[in-house]
Formats: structure tokens, sequence, C-alpha cells
């Protein structure tokens, strides 16, 4: 049984604000703010609540080893001598963002049956450059049967940014789809993170077939507005494509060769006149998780910002009372994760699996999410100010929240890696 599994990010317990991401703008915008861990961590996991109760199949990953030692030790320095911003770099929480763990093209889409995961190098921003080696022993512990082929990530210089830049479109996810790649050639003042050279070798090696694979540039004006990634702008489901009007330098001809490879395909799109690329960007429209609904039906489920935005919740409004296959809002709030740039779908990769081929330490219900935000509440600190993030006491207790966790859920090949 092929359904569609959200694997959200655990926010980890160094999340902080120390403004790594240029072009993205939350994130920029908020550095220097004292950031608080174990309300993020909360809030993550109430979505997943939110998501279950939507009778959605849940999973999750982890947190990784912060401060990175080993990404240290291979830059010929210890956490204790590094300079500010390399100290920074390797504590980083950003591995939470889980649509940037890996592109994942289902079984029915790839020519061996197989559900191929590609780990992505995230090789434009050094903070998370060093995320691939745990996400890979993760997708390696949680995806270790046969029906799965996990793959190392792309080689640099190539950028390779996971799901954050990939859309499925299908007539159900169990069917065959068409996989849209996203790139980008430039972006204004801002780096283009997702590189088209990535994409077509990531779907080499995903064997899909190049007659249902697309690929699309992100329009300059959307990167330079704060789209680092596709998702900020756009988001599928199913036969499904919600976007803004300005997320790709060429709508037309990515619509045509969709509707062409996919003649179900129902397109919506935002008209800048309504809602404008600052709007989309500020309010996180299109980084909802667009589900569909065991009982039938279509789902958003969104940042508590876009209900906050006017604009945005007013052209919502019209879209769920008109005929369309949208028909249900969901509002989260998970402001911790926002004020760095990271939206609802960001939290989550998509995995079309059936959940019992699955390493059950990765699945989760209400019961093992209080079991998580039991230690949650107990190990993860308060807040973090990112002045104070060399201190040897964070490091301690970020050290250990993190072994607790990996102790409660039984999955300790990841303490000894
Ligand atoms: O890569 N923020 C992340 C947010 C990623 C959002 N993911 C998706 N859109 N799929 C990023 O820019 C900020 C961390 C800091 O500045 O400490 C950060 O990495």
């Amino acid at each position: 049984m092929l359904t569609e599994i959200n694997f959200d990010g655990l926010i980890g317990p160094s999340h902080n604000y120390a403004g790594l991401s240029p072009g993205n703008l939350a994130a920029t915008g908020n550095a220097g703010r004292v950031s608080q861990p174990r309300a993020a961590a909360l809030e993550g996991i109430a979505k997943m609540r939110a998501n279950i109760a939507l009778g959605l199949t849940q999973g999750i990953l982890l947190p990784h080893a912060r401060p990175d030692h080993l990404w240290l030790e291979r830059l010929a320095t210890t956490y204790a001598e590094a300079p500010a911003h390399l100290q920074a770099q390797a504590m980083s929480a950003s591995a939470m963002w889980a649509a940037n763990a890996a592109t994942v093209s289902p079984a029915p889409d790839s020519a061996d049956g197989r559900c191929h995961l590609s780990v992505a190098n995230l090789v434009t921003m050094p903070h998370r450059s060093h995320e691939w080696p745990e996400t890979l022993a993760q997708l390696r512990l949680a995806f270790a049967d046969p029906v799965f082929a996990v793959h190392g990530p792309v080689p640099a210089p190539f950028g390779d940014e996971g799901a954050a830049n990939h859309m499925r479109l299908c007539a159900a996810h169990d069917q065959p789809g068409v996989e849209i790649f996203v790139y980008g050639v430039s972006g204004g003042p801002y780096p283009a993170r997702q590189h088209r050279e990535a994409s077509a070798a990531v779907a080499r090696r995903h064997r899909l077939d190049p007659a249902y694979t697309l690929y699309a540039a992100q329009s300059e004006v959307a990167i330079a507005a704060g789209a680092f990634h596709n998702d900020v702008v756009a988001v599928a489901n199913e036969r499904v494509l919600f976007a803004h009007e300005q997320a790709f330098a060429n709508p037309q001809s990515l619509y045509a060769d969709l509707r062409a490879a996919l003649p179900k395909v129902e397109i919506i799109e935002v008209p800048a006149a309504h809602v404008s690329l600052a709007d989309a960007v500020s309010s996180y429209l299109f980084n909802a998780q667009l589900v569909t609904l065991p009982g039938g039906g279509m789902a958003l489920i969104l940042p508590q910002e876009a209900r906050d935005n006017h604009a945005v919740w007013r052209w919502l409004q019209a879209l769920v009372a008109g005929n369309g296959p949208i028909r249900h809002l969901e509002v989260v709030d998970v402001r911790q994760s926002m004020a760095n740039g990271g939206g609802p779908a960001c939290l989550r990769l998509r995995v079309v699996a059936d959940p019992i081929r699955v390493d059950p330490r990765f699945l989760v219900d209400g019961a093992k999410l209080d079991r998580i935000a039991g230690v949650v509440e107990q190990h993860w600190p308060e807040t973090i100010d990112p002045g104070m993030i060399g201190d040897p006491a964070l490091v301690g207790t970020v050290e250990r929240a993190r072994l607790a966790l990996l102790e409660e859920l039984d999955i300790v090949e990841l303490i000894y890696r």
C-alpha cells in the first residue's frame, strides 16, 4: 500500500538565529535575536500532531550532532578554537528543514520500480554543507529495506537543495508521476542554490523517464524577492499545482509541457495583482503542505503568518469557497522556524512508500510524540542568545539533549557514527 508519509525534521536543541543564509530574508532579518529551542521543537511536534489528526501518516528525522566536531576536525580546528563564524556554522540546527534533506522519486516513477532518495549536498551555504553525512546515515537506517535505493550526494560544485526544488504531479500517489525539477540561474544579489546540472544527475540516478521529467527555471524576480527555494513560491500534490504567477521564468511553457504529460493537471496560479511576491514570501502562503485527506479532497497546512496577512487570507477564503480541489485550511504555529525562513513545508520530507517498509523507529504516533515532547521539555534549552554560541555550557546542554532523544527512541546507531 503506497501512501504519502511526511517525515518532519524535529527542531534541534541548538536552534538559533545566527543569520547564516543570505537571500533568506527572514533569517537575515532576525539575525541576533534570542531563539527559543524548546518552544520551537514543541511547535514542530504540535504540527505533527495536527497532521496525524487529519489522518496522515507521520514520520520523523532527528536533530544532528551539534556542534559538528567531525566537520571542524576536517577544517583542522576545534569548537573551542574556531572563529565565531565557524562555531555558528558548526552549531546550526538547520537539518530541521527536512525538505532540503533529499530528493525523493517514488517507485512508480522509476524504471527499476524502487523508491529512490538522493541526499542533498547543500553546498551553497557553509552551515548546511556538512548536513549530508548524517542525513545520509539517517536515511540509510530509515529506508534500509531493498524497496528503497538511497544515494549519496551529487558532487560539488553543483548545488542540490533536495525536495524544496522538486515537485511531483500524478493522478494519485501510487500512480506514475511527472517530476518537475526547478533550478535557479541568477537571483539579483542572492545565490541560486539549486543547479540544473545537479537536478539532471538526480533524475538520471533515479532512472526517471525523460518524457515525464521536466526542468523549469525559477524566475529571477522570485529569487531576488527572497524565494531562495522553489517551495517558497509553489507547491504540488497529486494532480494540483499551486503556484505564484511569478514563480517561474517561463510559466507558460512549463504549464504546456505539464498539461501534455498529465492532461488531468489542475494549475492554480495566484496572480501578483492579488498576492504580491513580497506578501507570498513574508506569509509563506506557498510553503504550505498541500495534502490529500483520507476522506478525499485536499487541505493546505499553512503557517499562522498566512492568516495574519490580509491579502493572502482573503485570497485563501475565496479559494476554499470555490469548487476547486482545495477544500480545507489548517493553520499551524511554527513561528520559531518561520523566523529562520522555514515554514510547514520546509519542515517535512515527503516519501511515497508502504509504511511497513520503513524502520518503525522513524514513524510516530501520538504516544511517541508524547515521549519525544517529554525529552524536549526536560533537555532542550529554553533560549539561545547567538552571542553565547561559543559557551561550553551550551555545548554540553545541546549534546546531552540529543543523546537523551536517541536513547529514548532507541536509535543508538547514530550516537557512534
Ligand atoms: O536554508 N534557514 C534555512 C531555511 C530552509 C527552508 N527550507 C525550505 N524552503 N525548504 C535555509 O536558508 C537559517 C539558519 C541560520 O541563519 O542560522 C537557515 O539556514
